[in-house]
């Protein structure tokens, strides 16, 4: 298997993901600030042209984080970090796509439409004027998860999931980018602590 890798918390966090998982495939570094991976060989590869991606041995290519982890799981050794039965499977997902659309995709616009905007206006779409907008989405959003979060060891409970080591890749990312975890939602900044004690937090 080869990983093409870069900055950024996406390969980030199928990074970490790998490293709970035993998984260390060859890497290979794509220079995203160059935009090597919106040129025709990386995009042939990848047609969305962005990282990470995952290349297996019969050549397929698999894109998108949390798609590749739940090929990771798989193949890798140790316990599921999706789930050991149908409603574990389930609630880790359900998890997964509130942390994706509610918390990771406005806080990842509010950053491409402002800190970001500079690399991103000749790639994608960007609404400088929404970017404070998408931000504050993420942030309410944060806060209503930091509620739920209460009395919890993980997001689902006593399970360390998928959907942690999404929420913890994207929060450590907004945090340098000036969306800072609000102090106030101390269940999630506890919960911060816990994952980044993890070894697998510096992959
Ligand atoms: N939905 C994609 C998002 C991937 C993504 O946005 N990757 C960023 C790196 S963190 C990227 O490639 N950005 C550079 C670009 O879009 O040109 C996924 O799940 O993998």
């Amino acid at each position: 298997m080869l990983f093409y890798d870069s900055v950024g918390p996406n390969p980030r966090m199928v990074r970490m993901f790998m490293a709970e998982k035993g998984v260390a495939p060859e890497k290979a570094t794509v220079d995203l600030r160059g935009g090597e991976n919106r040129q025709p060989e990386y995009m042939a590869k990848n047609p969305s042209g962005q990282t990470p991606a995952l290349a297996l041995d019969n050549g397929m290519v698999l894109a998108e984080i949390t798609a590749i982890c739940e090929y990771v799981d798989e193949v890798g050794k140790g316990p599921s970090l999706i789930g050991a039965t149908p409603e574990e499977r389930a609630e880790t997902r359900m998890w997964t796509r509130r942390i994706d659309l509610n918390i990771v995709e406005p806080g990842a616009a509010g950053f491409r439409f402002a800190e970001g905007l500079k690399m991103f206006q000749n790639r994608i779409r960007c609404i400088p004027h929404a970017a404070d907008d998408f931000k504050l989405i993420a942030k309410e959003n944060l806060a209503k998860l930091n509620k739920q979060m209460e009395g919890k060891t993980y997001v689902c409970g006593e399970r360390l999931t998928m959907a942690d080591i999404l929420l913890f890749a994207f929060i450590d990312f907004f945090n340098n980018v000036g969306q800072k975890l609000d102090p106030a939602n101390a269940n999630i900044a506890a919960w911060f602590e816990r994952m980044m004690a993890r070894p697998s937090a510096a992959a």
